[in-house]
């Protein structure tokens, strides 16, 4: 089954939107793997954020995502990558469809409360940046025959 890699953003985290955001991702009906919170490193955050190193707003990213707690979590589903990136909304907030996350909560590109993988590659980089194997947790629910 696919997985992929939440974050809430620290803008996230100090609005108490976490019940909110786990909320609707355990009511879609997606499986939660692993959750901690943290305050990441520097290196943590160029590592994460490697992809945009060469963009204007880099280093302001990796001031930001460091700059208090987040929220981080693996969720497993079917098709889960599409699935969460669809629920999270386009990456401005003032142009994300209400309805989604960042459509009912963000109105800027920066602040924009929730990070999630957009393929298997960004998968597989980021959650080693978060979680050790062991910390994936293999259980089922009661109710994944219906869901
Ligand atoms: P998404 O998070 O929707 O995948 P990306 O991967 O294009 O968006 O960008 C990563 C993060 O960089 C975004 N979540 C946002 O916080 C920030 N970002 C993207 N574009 C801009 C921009 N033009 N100005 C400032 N921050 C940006």
């Amino acid at each position: 089954m696919e997985r992929t890699l939440i974050l809430i953003k620290p803008d996230g985290v100090k609005r108490r939107l976490v019940g909110e955001i786990i909320g609707r991702m355990e009511r879609k009906g997606l499986k939660l793997v692993s959750a901690k919170m943290l305050v990441m490193t520097s290196s943590m955050a160029e590592k994460h954020y490697e992809i945009h190193k060469t963009k204007p707003f880099y280093r302001d990213l990796v001031k930001y995502i460091t700059s208090g707690p987040i929220f981080a979590a693996v969720l497993e589903g079917n098709n889960v990558i599409q699935v969460v990136r669809l629920m999270a909304g386009t990456t401005d907030g003032s142009k994300a469809q209400p309805g989604t996350i960042r459509g009912d909560f963000a109105t800027g590109i920066e602040r924009n409360i929730i990070h999630a993988s957009d393929s298997t590659e960004a998968y597989n980089h980021e959650y080693p940046i978060f979680f050790s194997r062991e910390e994936m947790l293999d259980f089922r629910y009661g109710d994944e025959d219906i869901v």
